[in-house]
């Protein structure tokens, strides 16, 4: 593979809190393409690999949290007071393939080879920057669960989330990684954040582009691929849950159903159970607080920020760029509640 320079990639540095780099169509955080690299490089994938992918902001902390809940309900039942989800975040539990710091603990496979099968490992990067191992036919590849949410609530959830990360991190602007963060803006507005969506220029983004690759290879190979929508799991919960089971090769037995798992699991991964843990309103992700993983979760929110005429524009855009895909992305059936009064911004 061609070594990557990275100072001769295109730069976008408006979208704190790390410039971008447009790398193979898409919009990279700077400093963790060392991280992608290393991963295509090195990464070795198993037939039992279970690799939860999406955008930033569509659902990731959540299907972290359902994927690894379902997957070792075994040596840990969702009721079981020490259940890892009780004291450790969802990020702790569930290692992104692109993270930098995953590739520098060791020369080899990085923290990944050391992982017991079946390993579960998160990505936010697009689906033709997977290691090759991961999506060619004939790979030892592993399964795949994508996440999707509509953009506009993930745009708004990605904005304000980059507030709450730029105010805390600004604090640590000083420190060795400090140069790797744009200057620190002293406003980021639902406009600005808007102009640069639209434009494909957020992290991993074009979302659209994002999203259509992986639904792609959920048509091309849908045994291997199975593709998920927030909204429709807000819905329905429990049907989703029993579906990425059966996906991930562990379906729900009859008993227990009777026992009741999979509601245990689907409340034990509630926003609101997980948002209550002690370990995710006091502890961080480096930049950010685990807090600011858990917001609102609902879908529609984005009408509380975007004005009318902001909505029906990113829809276009979408709709032009997913023509002839034969993909949509879900409606909202449930109305959002307004924010509370001065245009709340949490
Ligand atoms: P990440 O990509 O940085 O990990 P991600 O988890 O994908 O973020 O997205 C966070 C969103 O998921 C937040 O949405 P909001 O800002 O619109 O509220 C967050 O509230 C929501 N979320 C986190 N955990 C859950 C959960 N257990 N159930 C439902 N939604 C959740």
């Amino acid at each position: 593979m061609a070594e990557l320079v990275i100072p001769s990639l295109p730069v976008e540095t408006r979208c704190p809190p790390f410039p971008l780099r447009q790398y193979n169509g898409f919009w990279i955080p700077e400093p963790i393409l060392p991280g992608v690299t290393a991963a295509r490089a090195r990464f070795e994938p198993r037939p039992s690999d279970v690799f939860l992918a999406s955008v930033p902001k569509s659902g990731t902390t959540w299907l972290k949290a359902l994927a690894l809940a379902t997957l070792n309900r075994a040596k840990h039942p969702p009721c079981d007071p020490d259940h890892p989800l009780r004291h450790r975040n969802p990020h702790d539990c569930v290692e992104f393939l692109e993270a930098p710091v995953a590739w520098s603990k060791d020369g080899g496979g990085g923290v990944f080879a050391a992982l017991p099968s079946p390993r579960v490992i998160a990505t936010h990067l697009p689906c033709s920057l997977l290691p090759g191992g991961i999506t060619e036919e004939e790979g030892s590849g592993g399964r795949i669960v994508y996440i999707c949410r509509d953009p506009k609530d993930t745009l708004v959830s990605t904005w304000l989330y980059i507030k709450k990360m730029v105010a805390f991190a600004g604090a640590r602007a000083n420190d060795d990684d400090g140069k790797l963060l744009v200057p620190r803006p002293t406003s980021f507005t639902i406009e600005e954040a808007f102009e640069l969506f639209c434009d494909g220029r957020c992290v991993c983004g074009p979302q659209w582009r994002h999203v259509g690759g992986y639904w792609e290879e959920s048509k091309r190979r849908p045994e291997k691929v199975l593709f998920l929508r927030y909204e429709e799991m807000l819905e329905d919960p429990m049907g989703n849950v029993r579906k990425l089971a059966e996906f991930m090769g562990c379906a729900f037995s009859a008993e227990e159903e009777e026992a009741g798992v999979v509601r245990h699991i689907v409340e034990l991964c509630s926003l609101d159970v997980l948002k209550d843990m002690e370990v995710n309103k006091s502890g961080t992700q480096g930049y950010v607080k685990n807090e600011s993983f858990f917001r609102k979760g609902v879908a529609g929110d984005w009408s509380n920020h975007m004005t009318p005429a902001m909505a029906a524009r990113l829809d276009k855009i979408v709709k032009d760029e997913l023509h002839g895909s034969g993909f949509r992305f879900a409606v909202a059936v449930s109305r959002c509640p307004p924010a509370e009064k001065n245009h709340s911004t949490t």
